[in-house]
């Protein structure tokens, strides 16, 4: 499946297929190794994790990936890296063009043209954790860091000048007017010609255009027969681009979403979000989902009456995003986070790597009907004073991009975070009746609505009950298969009922916007470090077990939900 955009006349090389690969242990000196002299004597799938894979399960170290491709010589490259984890550092023919530390982040790198076709790729992946080298992935997270090439490797051939990106925003719902923006990529010229046509359309020049320093140029169209995007009606769009004999094709959808006041407003029409967390994971593939899984993923979700799904907690895959725009779920995407505290907003690296992060999600994801929050540091230490800088400058960095989305991040403090007036939408991550509770007299399910009734007080008496409010998490865990006739913590039945609670709750409370129960399906976490008592090294509060089998609150979930829509 490639993803949007797609090109015509561009040539592209999907590099997805058998790699050669060598594992090199735990111990290797990055600054010293010669990745072009390392013998790969291996095989490895990609898309795909060397640390899932019977032979390398649980390593933590460096490995070597090798491919080759046939290209025009002479003609530039661009590698579009879609997901890696944890660091990488590209070479081609031997010389290195890229090194970062952005798992997850879909990446391109510039390659110089050669006289010769065959061209040989390397890349050095790092599953070791580093706070200096790697600042935004850390051994407390509460899911498995895999190391691998996550998602495709296309390299694309382009001219000195060519077209990055068009970035379509719904101007005018009614009347079908769009505002593009298109990218582009090399040597700004003061002005550009350019070819767009929309859907099945005839192409129409635009002559002359002006670009700004960064390398923009921007203009209006019409769209000639405009169907808006909803979750029941999933109509999407296409706009193409031509710029000499480059091209791409950008899909979208017409839609808006705002605030108004405490409730959410699609296409100007209230919206209750009812739906999943979801992480991309699986005890095979870890984060590198096949195709089939992420549509099977989908299927469970519509069959549980879903209408929305926490992308938690990082930039999501393309190909995800895509299914989503085409089948109707909204989404919260967010850039990698997990309970960063002061020593983290205070360190400049850790800023930059979120920022740049933050930013590539958004230009990454930015024609996805389907995203309608930005969020970023799940659960970050956001009562501290010295987190708002941060804070602050993530939403200046994700409304500089885009203004068309509302901005978010899920806390875990709702009582006394610091940092909600800087955001759009509260996201409030909550867990009573699952972790310690304060008052062992009450009945662990009978803390549930109490305590959201008290995280509404609390945001009221602090002047933020004029925003909306979402269940950015709530759960419980469950062994699959447990069941117990006390239906104590860890029975398929306590969990059951809780989300049942949950839901209810959700359904009937106006002042709460939506929830993103927690989670989809259990995940695998961390068997050291901070290991958070979790049975089996999972996250064990899936509605499904890590295969995707249901748990008994399946059935409750759904129930609330709906089923399945008309
Ligand atoms: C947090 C966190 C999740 C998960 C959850 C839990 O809210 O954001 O990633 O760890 O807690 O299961 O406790």
């Amino acid at each position: 499946m490639m993803t949007y955009p797609l090109h015509r006349t561009r040539t592209v090389h999907r590099l997805d297929g058998l790699w050669s690969f060598a594992y090199l242990g735990e111990q290797v000196d990055l600054s010293t190794l010669d990745a072009q002299a390392v013998a790969l004597t291996d095989r490895m799938a990609v898309p795909g994790v060397f640390d899932a894979c019977p032979a390398y399960a649980g390593r933590r170290g460096t490995a070597v990936y090798g491919t080759c491709v046939r290209t025009t010589p002479g003609r530039a490259g661009r590698l579009h890296l879609h997901g890696l984890g944890l660091w990488a550092r590209v070479l081609v023919d031997g010389t290195q063009v890229a090194e970062f530390a952005l798992p997850y982040s879909g990446v391109w790198v510039d390659v110089p043209p050669a006289a010769h076709a065959e061209r040989e790729v390397r890349i050095v992946v790092d599953n070791r954790f580093d706070r200096r080298r790697v600042p935004l992935l850390e051994p407390f997270f509460d899911f498995y860091a895999y190391g691998g090439l996550f998602r495709s490797v296309d390299w694309h051939e382009v001219p000195a000048l060519s077209l990055d990106r068009a970035e379509v925003v719904t101007e005018d719902l009614a009347a079908g007017r769009i505002r593009v923006r298109v990218r582009l990529h090399g040597p700004a010229p003061a002005r550009v010609s350019l070819r767009v046509g929309l859907d099945a359309g005839p192409a129409q020049a635009l002559p002359d255009l002006p670009v700004t320093a960064d390398g923009t140029a921007a203009f209006a169209l019409q769209v000639p027969e405009p169907t808006p995007w909803t979750p029941q009606h999933p109509a999407l769009h296409t706009l193409r681009v031509e710029l000499d004999d480059d091209d791409l094709i950008e899909r979208f959808g017409l839609r808006t979403i705002r605030a108004d006041g405490p409730r959410l407003l699609l296409n100007n029409e209230p919206l209750k979000l009812l739906g999943y967390c979801r992480h991309e994971s699986h005890p095979q593939f870890g984060p590198a989902l096949p195709l089939a899984q992420l549509v099977q993923d989908l299927q469970l979700l519509r069959d549980l009456g879903c209408n929305f799904i926490r992308g938690s907690h990082y930039p999501q895959d393309q190909r995800f995003l895509d299914l989503c725009d085409e089948l109707g779920f909204l989404v919260w995407e967010e850039s990698l986070g997990w309970g960063q505290k002061v020593d983290h907003f205070t360190d400049p690296a850790f800023g930059a790597a979120q920022v740049q992060q933050t930013e590539l999600m958004v230009r990454n994801s930015i024609n996805h009907p389907c995203v309608i929050f930005w969020g970023f540091l799940n659960e970050g230490d956001s009562k501290a004073p010295e987190s708002r800088p941060l804070y602050a400058r993530l939403v200046d960095t994700i409304r500089a991009l885009d203004r068309s989305r509302l901005v978010t991040y899920a806390t875990n403090v709702p009582l006394d975070d610091r940092n909600l007036d800087l955001v759009d939408v509260v996201g409030a991550n909550c867990y009573p009746g699952w972790y310690a509770s304060p008052n062992s007299a009450v009945r662990p399910l009978d803390e549930i609505v109490p305590h959201l009734h008290r995280v509404q007080a609390s945001l009221k008496a602090r002047g933020l009950d004029g925003k909306p409010l979402l269940l950015s998490e709530i759960g419980a865990g469950a062994l699959y298969g447990w069941r117990d006739p006390l239906k104590a913590h860890w029975s398929e039945e306590y969990q059951a009922d809780y989300l049942g609670t949950v839901c209810r709750e959700v359904l009937a409370n106006p002042g709460i916007a939506g929830v993103a129960l927690w989670q989809f399906c259990d995940g695998r976490t961390y068997a050291n470090a901070r290991a958070l008592g979790r049975p089996r090294t999972f996250n064990n509060k899936g509605t499904l077990d890590e295969y995707r089998r249901p748990k008994g609150a399946y059935a409750v979930v759904k129930a609330c939900f709906g089923g399945p829509r008309p």
